[in-house]
């Protein structure tokens, strides 16, 4: 028997996550029957190419999903709001990366390195969701940790690029460096100051509790991909200058002793991550080397000397194929092989 092939869509082909889905469908050898590339009507017309072919993008509408076997949606929150529940009437099962269906408790929220066997969860909603970008490069380091340790508390700075926020976002740090150099005004129009030689605190909206959105998904995402309401997280997070790739500075407490050796040996055998960390030949992870990769890399682990059961280490990927792409495609391969 030939092996099963299946029709697949992807919405917001023409975006900074589409495109990265669309290669990585290719690079994974996904068994793709067909494939439908859809967009707003913008971009109603424009080709992209999958698998040396040409393909026309077309309209999403309430109507794109019949025969559809498998939809990846990203494009944006409330396209997914709209258009992900008759994706799902259709019979074809969602894989969402936006934050509009991660916390809905009849919806799995799936890292594969962490938890696979959630992906069983699908038939409630026929949508599976894909977390926070910075969540899951967070948790591929952790869960090896906190299944073998336990963690009690995690303090987590991160330090992420302006490819999260779209292709806008990539041309707007593009312009303002431009403008800075030759010394023209610098114009803004995605995040409300400059970006370019900047950091700005501030990633999504700002909550009645002083947190930002992107700092809240942190906590509940991480309690919800790792099990376990217990687990305490606190989050700012933060943009910086980069294209490419989210850092992150992550301080955990542990409720067994632990060393910094004995994490480095732990995570040298986890799915998943590349441990980078040789300080006196200042080799660490930098997110121009996670960029086009599909690992989660971790350094700088180092024992937190101010408290017992203390770790602090650095992690870095590329937020547009793990924290987003790659992590989609990987959560469609677990339904196509155990599930459809
Ligand atoms: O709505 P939100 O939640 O606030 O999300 C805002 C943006 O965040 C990105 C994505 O930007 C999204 O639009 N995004 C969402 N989740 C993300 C994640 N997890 C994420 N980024 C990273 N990680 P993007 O520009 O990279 O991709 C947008 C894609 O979505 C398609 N799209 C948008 N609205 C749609 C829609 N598809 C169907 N129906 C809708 N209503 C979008 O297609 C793209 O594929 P497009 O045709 O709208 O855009 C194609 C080109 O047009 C440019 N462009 C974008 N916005 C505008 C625009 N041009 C003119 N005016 C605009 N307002 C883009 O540069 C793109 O090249
Ligand atoms: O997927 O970097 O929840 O601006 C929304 C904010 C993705 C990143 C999400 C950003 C994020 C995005």
């Amino acid at each position: 028997m030939a092996p099963k092939e299946y029709n697949v869509a992807v919405a917001g082909a023409t975006g900074a996550v589409g495109r990265q889905m669309i290669s990585c469908l290719e690079e994974r050898n996904f068994p793709v029957k067909s494939i439908k590339l859809l967009a707003s009507s913008r971009s109603v017309g424009r080709r992209l190419r999958f698998n040396g072919q040409e393909v026309e993008v077309a309209e999403l509408t309430e109507n794109s999903f019949s025969g559809v076997d498998i939809a990846l949606f990203s494009a944006g929150g409330g396209t997914s709001k709209r258009f992900a529940p008759s994706a799902a009437e259709h019979g074809c099962v969602v894989v969402d990366n936006s934050s509009a269906w991660r916390m809905d408790p009849d919806v799995p929220l799936v890292v594969p390195e962490v938890n696979p066997l959630a992906v069983a969860g699908y038939p409630k909603k026929h949508i599976i969701a894909n977390p926070n970008c910075s969540t899951i490069q967070m948790v591929v380091a952790l869960n090896p940790i906190h299944q073998a340790y336990g963690i009690k508390r995690v303090v987590v700075s991160t330090y992420q690029a302006v490819s999260g926020t779209g292709l806008k976002a990539i041309e707007e740090l593009t312009g303002q460096t431009r403008a800075r150099m030759e010394n023209t005004p610098v114009e803004k129009s995605v995040y409300p100051h400059q970006i370019a030689f900047n950091c700005l605190p501030h990633i999504d909206v700002f909550l009645d509790n002083g947190y930002t959105k992107e700092e809240m998904k942190m906590v509940n995402e991480t309690r919800k991909i790792m099990a376990d309401e217990d687990i305490q997280v606190t989050a700012t997070t933060v943009r910086v200058p980069v294209f490419y790739g989210h850092s992150e500075a992550v301080n955990i407490e542990t409720r067994q002793p632990v060393s910094a050796s004995e994490v480095a040996a732990l995570l040298e055998k986890s799915p998943g991550v590349k441990v980078v960390d040789d300080p006196q030949n200042n080799v660490y992870p930098l997110p121009i080397d996670a960029a086009g990769k599909d690992l989660t890399y971790v350094g700088r682990i180092r024992d937190d000397e101010s408290i017992a059961n203390g770790i602090n280490m650095w992690v870095v990927a590329d937020n547009i194929r793990k924290g987003a792409a790659t992590n989609t495609v990987q959560i469609a391969e677990i339904l196509a092989a155990d599930y459809l």
